[in-house]
């Protein structure tokens, strides 16, 4: 039995260091947790199961071509050579016809988060030296935090390691469900030792989310969307009992009097009490009250917004609210406090450097939620491009994407699609060829992690089946389309890795290789501490050099530069909220329809006993969901767990239809849309209205 340090490299940045009980024939036994990993790092579900992946039964096992149309399923085997040489042609029909750019390049979001296999970077080395390509720009998961973070702080490092937050005196958790969504591989076990050493815990979320079940010492419903309002509310509070920290706002900040009349009503006769937000959020306005005066006394405090948040209507608010709560009373830039902005991933990591690619920056580009509107609209819609093939790679955006139906069609008009994937998923399935790819078990790579640190992620078994790793599928494409050298540098895979490796800070690379893990030197850094301990030194890169509160940028065009409550009530016709929060089992779409992970996620519409009973639905029953995009049918869950008015189905589902065109595969992207939350042009899942009715 050999034990090999391995990492789960999956999208929730999590990189948990993870060690592969691999026996005397090579088979691996188990996965398990790797004890040599940082303090309290713990993996998960999904990197416990990975070796059940690798040798599941339905991988695509030899690159297949398309036989039927688009979306039927059908496709026969095919020799790499054959695939290869019929992709290379495709590039170079679409480049020399249309000219490059009209290649929708989708390197994944973040399938794969390897220094050398790394679906994000790979795709973009590839396309910049095939002479360009359209990019999708932006993500699904943050666009509007993002855009905020950097107009109101001039720099994305806002997070914190989490160890600095044992400092805190109480946490407020504001939509994050880190229990499921992780953060990184130790900030879970952070917050369960505070909650054990008396540290109150508060959890705002419009459902009992497993976080709300293990670490919260409270939960306070909230509806979707609303989140800035209660912000506005506490704010009000903080105010009133003289809690804001005026020398601070003074000190570190820019803006903070435009907001506070906001908040006061000076500019629309409308104070942003507890009373005015109780309505909206659908929370007692006491409640609300009460998180206010708490927060106020209870220095340091750290609020960890959720993305969900900004995945909102409007979201763009909910992050600039929570920056300045945070900087109201003094939290930000200290041990025990927070920016009040996203902790994924916003630390600098050791230096690590990757394969580069040319700049993107002169590409064109389309926002990645508005990616079928671009295809469907082209030039003439105002998109800067006429797409004519798309090339996927570690991503199932037909599924993921907003708007399946439109997904759909966007696919149907392009002359080729392109992926390269691991299981037949409902985006290879509207692909003209499908280049089987490798998991992280059969190569050897480092992952960048959400903290200080980097993971050793050996290689345990050789590719299975004819798959190959999407470098060298990449290799093989360029030496066909003749930039083979510039692509690869003549190294394979395994050199890049050598070669990056000596570049990095990491000096024993064979301990590291060994061990699994690099600690980074400081384990305990706070995001803009430098900043509020020595402001002259350190001015921040925005025009005051402080923190922009009301950051004209920032604001949408016609409306105020300060923080303001964008909220979106529930059309007529579409009464209930749905939410469409990421499943536990699961990373995103990512095996959805392997039946270890449908056994561990309920698929059904979680919906409160009240809005059942108005509906004559019981639990268990048949429902069918109507949105403005699309209907569809699943099973209801009838809980206490879910606030009234709001209903919840996990994204990442695979789409299926029956033959009346219902989806039932319990997708939920058939009810989304791709019209995005402005000025950010962000996805804004978590504001969908639907009727819900018993089928
Ligand atoms: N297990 C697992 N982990 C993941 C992922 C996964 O799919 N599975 N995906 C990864 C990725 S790609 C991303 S971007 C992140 C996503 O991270 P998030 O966007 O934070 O995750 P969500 O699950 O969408 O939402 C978190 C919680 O917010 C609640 N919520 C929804 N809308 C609102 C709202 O308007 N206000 C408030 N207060 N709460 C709301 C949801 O009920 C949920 O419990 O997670 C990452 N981690
Ligand atoms: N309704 C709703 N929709 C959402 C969201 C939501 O909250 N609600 N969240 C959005 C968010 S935040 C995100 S990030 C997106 C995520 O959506 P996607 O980026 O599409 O992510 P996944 O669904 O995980 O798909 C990743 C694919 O990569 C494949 N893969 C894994 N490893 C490799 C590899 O090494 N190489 C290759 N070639 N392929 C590999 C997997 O098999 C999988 O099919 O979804 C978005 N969609
Ligand atoms: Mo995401």
């Amino acid at each position: 039995m050999k034990l090999l340090p391995v990492s789960c490299n999956k999208d929730c940045g999590a990189g948990c260091p993870l060690l592969a009980h691999v026996d005397d024939s090579g088979k691996i036994i188990k996965i398990t947790d790797n004890p040599q990993g940082p303090p309290r790092s713990q993996g998960c579900i999904k990197g416990y199961n990975m070796h059940k992946a690798l040798h599941a039964e339905d991988r695509i096992k030899t690159p297949l071509i398309r036989t039927g149309q688009r979306g039927s399923g059908q496709f026969r085997e095919a020799s790499w050579k054959e695939a290869l040489d019929i992709t290379a042609g495709m590039l170079e029909k679409i480049r020399d016809t249309y000219g490059p750019t009209s290649l929708l390049g989708m390197g994944g979001g973040g399938a794969c988060r390897g220094v050398v296999h790394n679906t994000l970077f790979l795709p973009l080395r590839f396309f910049g030296l095939f002479g360009g390509f359209t990019l999708p720009s932006g993500s699904y998961s943050s666009a509007a935090s993002s855009f905020v973070t950097a107009h109101t702080f001039g720099t994305r490092n806002v997070g914190l390691d989490p160890a600095t937050l044992l400092n805190a005196n109480l946490i407020i958790l504001w939509g994050a469900n880190i229990s499921v969504t992780r953060f990184g591989c130790d900030l879970e076990n952070y917050l369960q030792e505070l909650k054990e050493r008396g540290i109150p815990i508060v959890v705002i979320d419009p459902r009992k989310s497993r976080t709300v079940r293990k670490l919260a010492t409270q939960w306070i419903p909230i509806y979707p969307g609303t989140d800035s309002a209660m912000m506005a509310a506490v704010l009000h509070v903080l105010l009133e009992e003289r809690m804001i920290d005026r020398a601070f706002l003074e000190h570190y900040t820019n803006g903070f009097a435009e907001l506070e009349s906001y908040v006061c009503g000076v500019f629309d006769g409308i104070p942003k009490t507890p009373a005015w937000a109780a309505e909206i959020c659908g929370t007692p306005q006491d409640t609300i009250r009460d998180l206010a005066l708490r927060y106020g006394a209870a220095k340091p405090t750290a609020l960890i917004p959720g993305l969900s948040i900004q995945r909102t209507l409007g979201g763009e608010e909910a992050y600039r609210m929570a920056f300045a709560l945070q900087a109201a009373t003094g939290n930000t830039g200290i041990p025990g406090g927070s920016s009040g902005g996203s902790v994924w991933g916003t630390m600098p990591r050791p230096r690590m450097p990757f394969p580069s690619f040319p700049s993107t920056s002169s590409q064109p580009s389309v926002p990645v939620c508005k990616w079928p509107d671009a295809i469907l609209e082209g030039t003439e819609g105002g998109y800067p491009t006429d797409i004519k093939a798309i090339y996927s790679v570690g991503q199932n955006y037909l599924n993921q994407g907003s708007d399946i139906k439109k997904n759909i069609k966007a696919f149907e008009k392009v002359e080729y699609a392109i992926c390269h994937e691991v299981i037949m998923t409902p985006t290879a399935q509207y692909c003209d060829v499908i280049l089987p790819s490798t998991t992280f078990l059969e190569r050897e790579d480092v992952i960048y992690s959400a903290g200080n640190h980097l993971f050793y992620s050996q290689k345990v078994v050789e590719p299975l089946y004819e798959s190959r790793n999407d470098y060298d599928i990449f290799c093989e494409l360029a030496r066909r389309l003749g930039f083979y050298d510039e692509f690869s540098k003549n190294r394979s895979a395994d050199e890049w890795l050598e070669f990056l490796l000596k570049a990095s800070e990491v000096e024993d690379i064979e301990a590291f290789r060994l061990r699994g893990l690099y600690l980074g030197q400081d384990q305990n850094r706070v995001g803009l501490a430098e900043y509020i301990n020595h402001p002259q030194a350190n001015p921040l890169d925005t025009p005051s050099g402080k923190i922009e509160l009301s950051a004209a940028a920032s604001s949408v065009e016609g409306t105020r530069n300060h923080p303001a409550c964008r909220i979106t009530k529930p059309p007529p016709g579409y009464p209930l909220r749905l939410i469409t929060p990421h499943a536990f089992a699961r990373i995103n779409s990512t095996e959805a329809n392997r039946a270890w992970v449908q056994r561990l996620e309920r698929k059904a519409l979680w919906i409160h006993p009240d809005d059942a009973h108005k509906r004559g639905t019981a639990d268990g029953d048949m429902v069918r969901i109507s949105s403005p995009q699309g209907r569809m049918l699943t099973k209801a869950y009838v809980t206490g767990g879910i606030h009234t008015g709001v209903v919840c189905l996990p994204q990442g589902e695979w789409v299926r239809f029956n033959e009346s065109g219902d989806e039932i595969g319990g997708s939920p992207n058939i009810l989304t849309s791709t019209t995005p939350t402005l000025p950010s042009q962000g996805a804004r899942t978590h504001s969908v209205f639907v009727e819900v009715t018993r089928a």
